[in-house]
């Protein structure tokens, strides 16, 4: 059986998304972010992985596989026929990495990666300065469109709806996107969505661990 090392509402969570939307049994790992200690057996999560980051997937061979854009393809690749990744070879299917591109690093790593860690205005200036221009760009592309890739769900979406629920305690109120909140809403009447938030903000009452 799979395995997914993840952490309450990090950016993990899209892999959970994923992992319901192709109707996929893992074994799910909980890990501190800040301690890097695994709960189920107060392990060091960097004997898993020395990057002591989240999403890790553990395949059915025990190779460990890393990083969003990876995991997410590789879970898609699982289930074809559900349709979550377009076909290697199609066009499609850049579009797909270039959307996972931009929100890991555009989005996460350049915004909410700073603010959940650093914490400080000085370092956070040029990160808050930038995040408008760069959420106009998934706004205006999802303005006429229900999806990111072509027109239905993919693991681009699940990756982005993570993000887009992160921005709320992050400070910024994408309100002022319509296309997003009207996107992100839509995402969250989905039952792998659903499921997905309603497990890990359960779990994230009872052990608080930093996210993004
Ligand atoms: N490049 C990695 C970044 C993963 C990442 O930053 N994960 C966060 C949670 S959202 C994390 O585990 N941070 C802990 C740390 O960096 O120490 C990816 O896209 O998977």
């Amino acid at each position: 059986m799979l395995q997914l090392y993840f952490s309450p509402m990090a950016c993990s969570l899209a892999s959970r998304i994923a992992l319901l939307e192709a109707g996929l049994d893992a074994r799910y790992h909980q890990v501190h972010l800040q301690t890097k200690k695994i709960a189920d057996d107060g392990g060091d999560f960097r004997d898993i992985s020395p990057k002591g980051a989240v999403p890790v997937l553990v395949l059915e061979n025990g190779e460990r596989l890393t990083e969003n854009a990876a995991v997410l393809q590789y879970i898609a690749d699982m289930k074809p026929e559900r349709g979550l990744a377009p076909a290697p070879g199609d066009i499609d299917r850049y579009r797909l990495q270039e959307w996972l591109s931009f929100v890991g690093t555009e989005i996460h790593k350049a915004f909410l990666f700073p603010t959940f860690w650093y914490k400080d205005d000085a370092s956070l200036a040029k990160p808050r300065a930038r995040i408008g221009e760069t959420l106009s760009v998934p706004s205006a592309h999802l303005a006429a469109r229900e999806f990111l890739v072509a027109d239905s769900f993919t693991v681009a979406d699940a990756h982005l709806t993570w993000a887009l629920l992160l921005l709320r305690p992050a400070g910024v109120d994408i309100t002022h996107w319509p296309p997003l909140a009207a996107y992100l809403e839509r995402m969250q009447t989905r039952p792998s969505v659903r499921e997905a938030i309603a497990t890990e903000m359960a779990l994230r009452r009872i052990m608080p661990a930093g996210a993004a």
